[in-house]
């Protein structure tokens, strides 16, 4: 598409479609399906948070013809909130977009995302926000301990069971009565695989309680120092950045010359370093790359038309220690011609 950069007064405010949900629960999943749905005439723009620095879901949505923006090494919630306010200045000077979607970082906390908004009701309207629940994660236990999780659900205007593959239907049914029991009532509740949601859903609004009560803190602002990079002792290792909060988050960027072995690297998934919460790569491990996914235990491989370079993400509690994970790494590794 093209987008032309002078934009008068007369247009109305953007639709804004914001997706939330824990690390991992399918948000870009789900935004890779919402993509396939897209009207052909209609211009979307995306706008996508990562909390580590490597930038690994916007390349799995660029082979649309959209105009990306990202946001990485931090929450647009807090620390990188003075990057959203710059990137929707920049969204905003584009014309003849319908749409914009946001996927936030899995850790974010949407309040203070829905309130720049709010603050810029001349541009930009928060049509509708959906959050994606991983179902083989969610339970009464997870409820209880996660003030984000409450947070996220009470802010969202529908509720997605996403990987319901992954459950049977007693949990399922358990799940849904759980939700439908809330208070105040969630409009909707709707379940899917792989966020296969009926088309429309996006190009409805809904009425939102004037007052919300919110249970989480957030989480800490990244103090200055806290994102650094480290020397990394690995081959071909264009850029390998540490957050040494909590969470922390490590990350590396490889030339395309490094090949990633696909046995080695199950087996490193299969006995994970300890406090590792989410990985997520972009890794050449053959003639191809792929999209590598770690959630909840589970590995997933996923062919992928990206050829720049290799690049791996984790998160973690709290900072682990580089040069263990690099001797882990490099039994993984082969510095190989393209
Ligand atoms: N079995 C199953 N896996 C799913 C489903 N939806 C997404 N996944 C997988 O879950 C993993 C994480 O999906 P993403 O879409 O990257 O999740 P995310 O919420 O964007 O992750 P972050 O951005 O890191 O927070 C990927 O391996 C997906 O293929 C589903 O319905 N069923
Ligand atoms: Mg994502």
């Amino acid at each position: 598409m093209t987008c032309s950069t002078v934009k008068t007064s007369a247009n109305p405010p953007l639709a804004v479609t914001l997706i939330t949900g824990l690390l991992g629960s399918g948000k870009t999943t789900l935004i890779r399906q919402l993509l396939k749905q897209k009207p052909p005439h209609e211009n979307w723009a995306l706008l996508i948070n990562e909390f580590g620095e490597m930038g690994i879901d916007a390349p799995t949505l660029q082979a649309t013809d959209l105009p990306i923006f990202e946001v990485n090494g931090g929450c647009i919630c807090c620390s990188a909130q003075h990057q959203l306010g710059r990137v929707l200045d920049q969204i905003n000077a584009l014309t003849q977009l319908e749409r914009l979607i946001i996927e936030p970082t899995g850790l974010g906390h949407p309040a203070q995302i829905i309130d720049t908004i709010a603050r810029q009701r001349n541009h930009f309207v928060l049509q509708n926000s959906l959050c994606v629940i991983d179902s083989a994660r969610f339970s009464i236990q997870l409820w209880q301990k996660s003030a984000v999780l409450r947070d996220l659900i009470n802010l969202a205007d529908v509720v997605i069971l996403n990987k319901i593959d992954l459950i049977n239907p007693a949990q399922l049914e358990s799940q849904q009565q759980f939700l439908a029991d809330l208070t105040p009532p969630k409009t909707r509740v709707i379940t899917s695989r792989f966020g296969d949601i009926a088309p429309g859903l996006i190009t409805q609004s809904y009425a939102r309680p004037p007052l919300m009560l919110l249970q989480s803190r957030g989480h800490e602002l990244l103090a200055p120092g806290l994102v650094q990079p480290f020397a990394s002792e690995l081959p071909q290792v264009i850029s390998s950045v540490m957050h040494r909060g909590s969470p922390a988050s490590i990350g590396w960027i490889f030339t395309p010359h490094i090949l990633f072995q696909r046995p080695q690297l199950k087996a490193l998934f299969n006995s994970p370093p300890p406090g590792l919460v989410r990985a997520k790569a972009l890794l050449r491990t053959g003639k191809e790359w792929q999209l590598i996914n770690w959630v909840n235990g589970t590995l997933s491989f996923e062919d992928i038309a990206w050829r720049a370079d290799s690049r791996l993400e984790m998160i973690f509690e709290s900072p682990p220690n580089p040069a263990d994970l690099e001797k882990m790494l490099f039994q993984v590794l082969q510095v190989r011609d393209l």
